[in-house]
């Protein structure tokens, strides 16, 4: 299988998951340049990153990726048995991080990002409410917790992390202080870094 990841994207989840499992997998990183190419729109008709090629063809959405290879390797525990009451919350945290809380964040960088319009405080001030307010549901649940579902490492670390990582690396908003040590520690992991280290091309 070959991940094509775009360096400082969302496709850096799926690289985490696959560096934290240690399988075997070929990577090929691109830029924005590349994302534009009738070729790789071939895989992903939006042109955005990830991409993932296996042998049935190209899968994109990085939440996807994450469920399907932490399902090819289940003996590695990153998610729950099918059916179980664990494999619920870690769908629910997954759901959870990309709809409600990168939603919120998604909405204050098309704001801050934009280079054709200034920044619309009203927007950013309802996204921002949004975003606390959802923190505030992950902070709660960590309250006792290093980890969201069972206590022990999980798919759901790597979305909610990567989610709460952006709001930080994004410079978008502040993440609520309960959960600062939570993404610290998930940052500090050497598989975070190994697909954190990976490099665009020049
Ligand atoms: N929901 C998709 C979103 C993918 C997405 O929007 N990726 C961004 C990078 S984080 C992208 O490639 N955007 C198009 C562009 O930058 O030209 C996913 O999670 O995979």
């Amino acid at each position: 299988m070959r991940l094509h990841h775009q360096p400082r994207t969302r496709s850096t989840r799926v690289l985490w998951l696959l560096e934290e499992l240690g399988v075997p997998f070929d990577l090929t990183v691109i830029s924005g340049e590349v994302k534009q190419t009738p070729e790789y729109r071939k895989l992903n008709p939006l042109g955005k990153s990830p991409v993932l090629e296996e042998e049935g063809g190209p899968v994109f959405e990085s939440g996807a990726l994450v469920l399907h290879i932490a399902d090819q390797n289940l003996d590695a525990g990153l998610i729950a048995p099918l059916g179980s009451h664990e494999r619920a919350l870690q769908y629910q945290w997954c759901f959870f991080g990309m709809t409600d809380v990168e939603g919120a964040l998604m909405d204050i960088a098309r704001q801050l990002w934009s280079d054709s319009r200034e920044p619309d405080a009203g927007i950013i001030e309802l996204a921002t409410d949004r975003f606390v307010a959802a923190t505030a549901v992950i902070e709660a649940a960590l309250r006792d917790a290093d980890y969201l579902v069972g206590n022990a490492f999980s798919i759901a670390d790597i979305i909610i992390g990567s989610v709460l990582g952006f709001a930080r690396t994004g410079e978008l908003t502040e993440i609520p202080a309960g959960v600062v040590a939570y993404v610290d520690q998930l940052e500090a992991r050497p598989a975070r870094q190994r697909a954190n280290a990976v490099a665009a091309p020049t």
